[in-house]
């Protein structure tokens, strides 16, 4: 499903700037999830440029000469959109808009328009806004700061009364968004006192892995499964039977990425909460990836951020059924060996899974320490 309709399709040029601590697979790597996140947003991508640099040009991220050759392409293209992978600071942000006269983004950018357009329920439309209002407001405040900087150091710039009085409507609708959310989350912290009868296990990983896939399998839910990255942005909650004596509340969440814009992080806190508040993590990778470790470090990354790191967790390894996935589940195996290999599509590992989840609810969860001989029926 595009989620753009194909009359108002834009064009876009992604560009990267291959800094000297990234080795060529993992550029490549990042180019290709750009891509995708691209196609995600719904736009057409019609050329893409790349350099290698020792470290980015200040004004510009690229060098001047490659600005010249970005300008050709869009040219040539009929492009109207130029995507970066790395992130664009206000200043060369302006630059490039001002070099190219095309719309640039950044990644964290597109990252924020998918989530503007996925965004379903009251809680992730207020966590969207105030994420894209905060990242406007940061642009906005650098401008500024560039402006007082041009009237001479400790003057105030001729525009800068001007421009408070402009970005106050924006503050204030920070205030608001702030207030809104703080009201969402008293009323399901109420709610989420009634759920505390049953452990909670919290599925997350990253965006694409197979949660959403995997809570429909381990719970009989209908979550929605897209091959798309952020198909998931609400936080789902199924009560789910493991064996006939034993029941969790397993939650699907938004997936993680890396450079995950800290705005959003920030702002989908009370979101990710569910996994720090959790019993238990199921940490679900995609094991037919090639690059299937560096997911993993992300995701211990971003849990550590969330304040998730000390939460029991299990890693998972789905998407076991294709044939890409063997060498990796050998490998990862021998590094993390109560890894679960598993397939969220042929059932393969579940039950497996569904008994390991029992093991460590046993060892790490005060609600529930029956005996074991129950719990292994
Ligand atoms: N081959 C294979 N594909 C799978 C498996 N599990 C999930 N998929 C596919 O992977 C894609 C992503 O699945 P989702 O369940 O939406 O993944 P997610 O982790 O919830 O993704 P986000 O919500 O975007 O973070 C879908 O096309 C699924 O059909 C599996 O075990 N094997
Ligand atoms: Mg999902």
């Amino acid at each position: 499903m595009k989620l753009h309709d194909t009359h108002s399709v834009e064009r876009a040029i992604l560009a990267q700037v291959v800094l000297s601590n990234l080795d060529a697979s993992e550029a490549a790597d990042s180019l290709l999830e750009l891509q995708r996140l691209t196609d995600t947003a719904g736009l057409e991508i019609v050329g893409q440029l790349t350099q290698n640099r020792l470290k980015p040009d200040g004004g510009t991220m690229f060098g001047s000469g490659k600005v010249e050759d970005l300008k050709a392409i869009v040219a040539a293209k009929g492009a109207n959109t130029v995507i970066f992978d790395n992130e664009l600071n206000a200043i060369q942000s302006y630059n490039l808009t001002k070099a190219l006269n095309v719309r640039v983004m950044d990644r964290t950018e597109i990252i924020l328009e998918i989530f503007a357009r996925r965004a379903r329920s009251a809680e992730a439309q207020v966590q969207v806004e105030l994420a894209r209002l905060q990242f406007q407001l940061s642009r906005i405040m650098v401008t500024e700061a560039q402006q007082r900087f041009k009237g001479g150091i400790g003057m105030k710039g001729p525009g800068e009364s001007h421009l408070q009085l402009r970005n106050a409507p924006l503050r204030r609708r920070v205030a608001e968004l702030k207030k809104k959310l703080e009201d969402i989350h008293k009323r399901q912290a109420a709610h989420d006192g009634l759920k505390r009868k049953w452990p909670i296990v919290s599925m997350v990983g990253y965006t694409n892995a197979g949660k959403s896939t995997l809570l429909n399998v381990l719970s009989g839910a209908d979550a929605y499964v897209d091959d798309r990255l952020f198909a998931t942005l609400d936080t789902k909650t199924r009560l789910a039977w493991l064996n006939p004596t034993r029941q969790i509340l397993l939650t699907d969440t938004v997936g993680f990425i890396r450079n995950l814009p800290h705005g959003l992080i920030a702002s989908f806190r009370s979101t990710l909460n569910v996994a720090s508040q959790a019993d238990l993590l199921l940490l679900v990778v995609d094991a037919a990836y090639p690059r299937v470790e560096d997911h993993i470090a992300v995701c211990t990354a971003t849990l550590a951020e969330i304040g998730a790191q000390n939460v029991p967790s299990l890693l998972v390894l789905n998407k076991c059924d294709r044939g890409a996935a063997d060498n990796a589940v050998t490998h990862i195996t021998e590094k993390y060996p109560l890894a679960i290999p598993v397939s969220a599509h042929t059932g393969y590992g579940v039950p497996l899974l569904k008994k390991a989840i029992i093991e460590e609810l046993q060892k790490c969860c005060t609600l529930w320490r029956l005996p074991s001989a129950i719990s292994r029926t």
